[in-house]
């Protein structure tokens, strides 16, 4: 049985990594947030410790490592905001853990550098989660590109579209300096996913970027992918707007659908299970897609030709 610490404990997606570490049959044994709002954790691990100051856990943390406790920490994991994901894994890696670190690792590719020095320094790892490489239809796709001739190339049309309310904008998600951007922050995913699938990343051009919407064109060895992606239930085609539905998930490959909206809900507790067996995905499996990312973020906007979404029209 392995120890886990965890910070961020009182976010969204926090209880996904309790039920991970719980299903995996593993201790959670302390946990840091500066709100206090954590009752979710009596469901999960009743007897784990918990704290609201940072200097206080690391002291608990520290503590239980020099005293080679029982409870001495294997794993850290972090649902932490975006910008601060470096910094908590550096703190693991120091309190001689392993991290396992939510989406986007971190925002520019020069952070994964300074990461990699560190595993060197402390002989520990940074596992990330990139949860839709556990997904069965994805990894049903990759395997048949992998096994077609080299060079296929394939016509993909993307369009996710998860709609949020006026919080979002309000919260550090919607502040480019903590999340990076809905580019970003959300899109982050599918980039990945599709270089999983589809190869080197050649080519990157966008064609809209607000707070709440981007677009853009993306070639890859055995792609050529149109984009969309948004936050505003306008988007939402209206047929499945009318009965209610706020998400809308579309991959199509050669103008055939890539069923993948359903299974989402346990691929965090698959991604435990595959980093505890040692085959988590680390730094390097991350720099496409936060290569990817950067450059949206930094991209003069494209004239509305060629290969652009039909969602933008
Ligand atoms: P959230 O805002 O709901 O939760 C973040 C938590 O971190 C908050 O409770 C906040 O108080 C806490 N926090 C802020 N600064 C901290 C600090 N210095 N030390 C300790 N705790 C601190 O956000 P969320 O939606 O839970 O997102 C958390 C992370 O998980 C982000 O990196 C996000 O991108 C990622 N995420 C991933 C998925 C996924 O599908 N894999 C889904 C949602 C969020
Ligand atoms: N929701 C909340 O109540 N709070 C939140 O903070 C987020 C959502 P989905 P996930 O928005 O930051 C996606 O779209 O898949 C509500 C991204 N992940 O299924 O869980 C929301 O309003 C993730 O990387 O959300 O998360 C819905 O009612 C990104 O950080 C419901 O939860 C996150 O949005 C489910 O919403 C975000 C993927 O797209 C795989």
């Amino acid at each position: 049985m392995k120890n886990f610490a965890l910070i961020g404990a009182a976010g969204y997606i926090a209880p996904r990594h309790m039920q991970a570490i719980k299903a995996t049959g593993n201790d959670l044994v302390a946990a840091l947030d500066m709100n206090d709002s954590v009752g979710i954790i009596d469901s999960h691990f009743p007897d784990a410790e918990f704290f609201t100051e940072f200097e206080r856990f690391d002291r608990h943390i520290d503590k239980l490592r020099r005293t080679k406790s029982n409870q001495k920490v294997d794993f850290v994991s972090i649902c932490s905001p975006n910008y601060l994901h470096d910094s908590h894994m550096r703190f693991a890696l120091r309190s001689e853990a392993d991290a396992i670190c939510e989406k986007p690792l971190v925002l520019n590719p020069w952070n994964i550098d300074g990461l990699l020095d560190i595993e060197k320094d402390t002989g520990r790892k940074v596992n990330t989660i990139l949860q839709l490489r556990v997904h069965p239809a994805i990894m049903a796709l990759r395997e048949k590109v992998q096994n077609e001739s080299k060079d296929t190339k394939h016509e993909v049309d993307l369009t996710y579209i998860t709609s949020r309310g006026h919080w979002y904008l309000q919260s550090w998600k919607g502040d480019e300096k903590k999340s990076g951007g809905i580019a970003t922050n959300i899109g982050v995913h599918f980039f990945d996913m599709l270089h999983f699938i589809f190869g080197k990343l050649q080519a990157n051009i966008v064609h809209h970027s607000s707070d709440t919407k981007a677009a853009g064109y993306l070639e890859y060895e055995h792609a050529r992918v149109r984009w969309f992606l948004s936050i505003n239930i306008e988007d939402v085609p209206a047929a499945q707007r009318d009965k209610g539905q706020r998400t809308f998930r579309s991959i199509t490959v050669d103008g055939e659908e890539i069923e993948f909206s359903g299974g989402f809900t346990d691929l965090h507790t698959r991604s435990y299970e595959e980093i505890l067996a040692g085959r988590g995905y680390g730094l390097e499996d991350n720099r496409t897609a936060i290569e990817t990312v950067a450059s949206i973020r930094h991209a003069a906007i494209a004239p509305l030709s060629g290969d652009f979404h039909p969602f933008l029209k």
